[in-house]
């Protein structure tokens, strides 16, 4: 048993063992953890009272800072005045006022908008989606559906069918059946510390065409990529990679998946990557950062054809079953509305441009440090690519990892890729001292 808190009053017991943590290496957590108490702006308190500097919005959600008084007050308010409201076959005004507003800031077309609590939750509804249209168009051989090598979807089933981290999939040999998979656009021999989006691997969108006639066009509902992959490890998009999936896609009646649940709420420069690369999908997913992850709370952006697709039969009939209790939680609905109002207020989509040149410079001063294979940075994201150490993979990453949340800053780590995506508040001192401490804890690690 671990005593990790100080005693407080009130707590039964002070010990870590009962919550089985989520993607995380219990044991050894346990033994020696790594606890958050409060947050504020910029910075988390640790419990053993250190400030320590966020360097990715929580877990990629917190785009507009912690602590955001806005949000705080709409959800009081919201929960004292109405806790919960079903929605199937009943309602309450938020999610309808959300979802315009969402549609407003979505690009143009994508303005239907069906509520989730999670983007693992938003992916697999995308899915369902998909294949409910195929057939409600008359497509009903196309069951088929495409991911991406190191793509991640979250973790249903639907998720991890399409998704391509090994790890999230090997121990669930029974997974959705008719999926096939693009092949990753990581290239770290031609791309290496590129400035923006690589130059090379365009080409790799062209295996669609590949699986289209291996699989014939008539049996492919759709293919559903991150714009940029987040969790493998901040893997960017080539040059001209997205348009070409759109082209090839569209010529072939297979709908265009983008899912931007890190992507999504200013992260890459526009409130969607869709917008910043010119690429329009059909259907986009996203979560986290709708409220700044305040409150749990997923959506999927349909396009109106595909909306409409589904508007047929006796009006009295239930056109897509499918929902949560929670879809459009009016305590969620509160949480999300504020969050625009932030996000719009601050015009904080347009400070990851505008801070892009800064953060691209600040990252890539990293490049001639030990074991530093290749930098990525777009937006307000970045990935740091070590070399594996002797050890195997995954240890000098998790060894840089701790070592920065010891000197004072939070990062992510996936293999040996330390992943960052501040808050969209974060000041250009905070990114100075984010990048030094990383360089710091890169030059410790062995
Ligand atoms: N799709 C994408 C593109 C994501 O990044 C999900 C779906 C699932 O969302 P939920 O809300 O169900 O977790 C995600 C989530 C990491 C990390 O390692 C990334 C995510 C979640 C946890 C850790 O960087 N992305
Ligand atoms: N399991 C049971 C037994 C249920 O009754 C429900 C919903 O009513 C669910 C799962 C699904 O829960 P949710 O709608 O929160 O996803």
């Amino acid at each position: 048993m671990t005593n990790a808190f100080a005693p407080q009053p009130g707590r039964i017991s002070n010990s870590l063992d009962d919550f089985w943590m989520p993607f995380t290496a219990n044991r050894q957590f346990k033994a020696k953890p790594r606890l958050l108490e409060s947050a504020e702006g910029m910075y988390f308190t640790s419990t053993d009272g250190r400030q320590v500097l966020d360097g990715t919005a929580g877990l990629w959600c917190c785009n507009a800072g912690h602590g955001r008084r806005e949000i705080t007050e709409a959800v009081s308010k919201q929960i004292a005045k109405l806790d919960f409201a079903p929605t199937f076959q009943m309602g309450h005004p938020l999610p309808f006022e959300l979802a315009e507003r969402l549609a407003d800031i979505a690009p143009k077309g994508l303005n239907k908008v069906f509520f989730t609590n999670s983007g693992s939750e938003s992916a697999d509804t995308a899915l369902k989606i998909a294949l409910a249209y195929q057939r409600a168009i008359g497509q009903g051989t196309r069951t088929r559906l495409i991911g991406r090598e190191l793509g991640y979807h979250g973790v249903g089933f639907g998720g991890i069918s399409v998704g391509g981290m090994v790890n999230n999939r090997k121990a669930f040999p029974a997974l959705l059946p008719n999926v096939d998979h693009l092949p990753h656009t990581l290239d770290v021999q031609r791309n290496a510390f590129s400035r923006g989006l690589p130059e090379f691997g365009i080409e790799k969108a062209d295996e669609l065409e590949r699986l289209v006639t291996l699989h014939g066009a008539e049996n492919i509902a759709a293919v559903i990529v991150e714009p940029m992959s987040g969790s493998a490890g901040v893997i960017l998009p080539p040059v001209g990679y997205l348009q070409r999936l759109r082209d090839i896609t569209r010529k072939h009646g297979i709908l265009l998946i983008f899912d931007e649940v890190i992507t999504g709420f200013g992260r890459v420069g526009q409130a969607f990557a869709a917008q910043r690369w010119g690429v329009t999908p059909d259907i986009i997913t996203c979560a986290k950062g709708l409220t700044n992850g305040a409150i749990p709370m997923g959506a999927v952006f349909v396009a109106e054809e595909i909306y409409q697709a589904f508007m047929h039969g006796p009006e009295s009939a239930i056109e897509f079953f499918h929902g949560y209790t929670y879809s459009g939680h009016p305590v969620a609905c509160a949480a999300a509305l504020a969050t625009l109002d932030i996000y719009q207020g601050e015009r904080l989509f347009e400070r990851s441009v505008e801070l892009e040149s800064y953060w691209q410079d600040a990252l890539l001063s990293l490049r001639d440090l030990p074991n530093v294979i290749d930098i990525r940075a777009v937006g307000l994201v970045g990935g740091v690519q070590l070399a594996p150490s002797a050890e195997g993979v995954g240890k000098r990453g998790f060894q840089v990892f701790e070592q920065c949340f010891h000197e004072g800053v939070m990062v992510r780590v996936t293999g040996d890729t330390i992943a960052m995506s501040p808050p969209l508040i974060v000041e250009k001192e905070q990114i100075d001292i984010l990048v030094g401490k990383l360089a710091d804890s890169i030059r410790k690690a062995v």
